[in-house]
């Protein structure tokens, strides 16, 4: 009797696992195809790695030490002679020209006019954030700096960290050099490059474009004779039609790139060649970093 029922147990234990296979065959049709589903991860990352700017060019600022510098050009035009020493205090200036990604993040935050107008043409060679801000007037570019608890430079300050302290023609020695920095003359950028896109557009101090990319406001009023006076720390007129604009564009085509020429124009003027740079004396808020050891 027990022997039978052995039997019959081996027989149902048998007929299942021949099954089996039959059993699997029949639910791999009736599964749906295969369908991976993503498994929350504690580690999850944002979207967007918020601690990176999405400004890449720093708000870098070059100590000019105090001393005295070689201003205007016996060679040149009238309003850049005479040429003689000045004494300047140490101040520090933007390394690069104010980007308009900087410059844009000042408008959002403020409310601030946008640097451009319906005569802007070719907006989009114009506005990475890496090139140059530009469309600006000597206000706009008076309040950004501002904004940034800095000033503009003043034109002697700007001709000093430009030169170096023996008067350079350009930021890389006596001679013009085809291609050195961003003009209107045959180099590899028809508008505006990111700056300090030319390295040998690097003045002494190590302040990039003063040759060219943009032209530069300055905070003084345009005074034809303002090099006669060699008083030290030279800040112009309190009053004037004109302010000061310096160094070349990606528009200056020709010979006059030399970094004494002087230009002026209104106040409220806006070019898609002028843009700016900061500026700011030593004693207003920065350190140069020699002074934490005295
Ligand atoms: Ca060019
Ligand atoms: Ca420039």
């Amino acid at each position: 009797m027990l022997d039978k029922r052995l039997k019959w147990a081996f027989l149902v234990v048998a007929l299942i696992f021949a099954g089996l296979p039959i059993a699997g065959i029949i639910l791999d049709i009736l599964t749906p195809p295969n369908i991976e589903v993503e498994q929350p991860s504690s580690e999850a990352k944002p979207a967007r790695d918020t601690t990176t700017p999405v400004e890449p060019v720093k708000a870098d600022m070059v100590f000019i030490p105090a001393g005295e510098f070689l201003r205007g050009y016996n060679g040149g035009g009238f309003d850049e002679k005479p040429e003689g020493r000045v004494m300047l205090d140490a101040y520090w200036i933007d390394r690069y020209e104010v980007t308009y990604g900087a410059y844009t993040a000042f408008v959002t935050a403020t409310g601030h006019r946008k640097p451009v107008s319906r005569y802007v043409k070719h907006f989009d060679k114009l506005s990475a954030p890496t090139q140059p801000a530009v469309y600006v007037s000597w206000e706009d570019a008076d309040a950004y700096c501002r904004y940034r608890g800095a000033r503009l430079p003043t034109e002697a300050e700007w001709e000093k960290a430009a030169r170096g302290s023996n008067g350079l023609l350009w930021p890389w020695g006596n001679q013009d050099k085809l291609g050195a920095a961003n003009t209107g003359n045959p180099d590899p950028y028809e508008f505006p490059a990111p700056v300090a896109s030319f390295p040998v557009d690097q003045s002494p101090y190590g302040v990039y474009d003063m040759a060219g990319n943009v032209m530069e406001w300055a905070a003084d009023w345009y005074q034809e004779d303002a090099y006669r006076d060699a008083s030290p720390n030279p800040k112009g007129l309190p009053t004037g039609s004109f302010k000061v604009i310096r160094g070349a564009s990606w528009e200056t085509i020709g010979k006059e790139t030399r970094l004494t020429i002087r230009l002026k124009m209104v106040p409220d003027f806006r070019d898609t060649t002028i843009g700016f740079r900061c500026a700011r004396s030593s004693s207003e808020g920065l350190h140069h970093r020699d002074d934490k050891t005295s």
